[in-house]
């Protein structure tokens, strides 16, 4: 596992070091089909250089990784990417991007293991392959919701995203451009919210007094 040596603004300037009242660290999983976009999302919202795990894609792949939708594609992670965003003088969230390579997926049920949250990322060309992301979130009970990454695929009405996807009502479902930071901080916000909402769901009383 190498850090990543080619990072967006995010991290110019001194690294931010963890303070040290920070306590209570706060997963959450970036997860779709192959090149959504994890890696990307991660990377743009990350406050350290991300640790990420990814490797060249080369000839020798040819046969069992289907590139022909993410043509111009020169890596993939074979493990997962990891980066960090600092919320309060207590709270840290960890971001784990996971593997979208079918040959890779049997990483992740351990990668969900603690998962506070998750962000399902969707290509509107392909939207089948964030099937079986949403399959394996939904089998451990995680919670998320589902953003559709800007890499102008067809216009989809949201009617039509969930229904390809199954989705139910409850889960929200935004647009982004994983490249742009405010956006995937957008689409984080978002899984927060729907978070606070769930909880606030099964246990108002509890919500009341620990406002984040
Ligand atoms: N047009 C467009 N391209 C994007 C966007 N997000 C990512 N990309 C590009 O799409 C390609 C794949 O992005 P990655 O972040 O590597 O995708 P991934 O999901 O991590 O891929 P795997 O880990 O191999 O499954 C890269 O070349 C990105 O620059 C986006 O919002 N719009
Ligand atoms: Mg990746």
């Amino acid at each position: 596992m190498t850090p990543d040596p080619g990072h967006g603004p995010s991290v110019a300037g001194p690294r931010p070091q963890l303070a040290t009242t920070a306590d209570n660290g706060l997963k959450i999983v970036v997860v779709g089909g192959f090149g959504v976009g994890k890696t990307t999302l991660v990377r743009s919202v990350s406050e350290i250089r991300p640790l990420n795990t990814e490797e060249t894609m080369t000839r020798a792949g040819e046969e069992v990784d289907d590139t022909s939708a993410v043509g111009t594609k020169t890596a993939t992670t074979v493990a997962f990417d990891f980066g960090r965003i600092t919320l309060d003088a207590h709270n840290v969230l960890y971001l784990f991007g996971a593997p979208g390579q079918e040959r890779f997926w049997f990483l992740w049920d351990r990668l969900f293991s603690g998962t506070l949250g998750a962000v399902v990322l969707v290509d509107t060309r392909r939207i089948a392959d964030s099937w079986y992301a949403i399959d394996r979130l939904e089998h451990h009970g995680t919670p998320f919701i589902v953003a559709c990454n800007d890499f102008g695929g067809p216009a989809h009405t949201e009617a039509e995203i969930r229904e390809a996807l199954d989705l139910g009502e409850h889960v929200p479902l935004v647009e982004c451009d994983a490249r742009d930071r405010s956006s995937s901080k957008y689409v984080l916000i978002t899984l927060i919210e729907h978070l606070r909402t769930q909880v606030a769901r099964a246990t108002p009383q509890a919500l009341q007094e620990t406002p984040v």
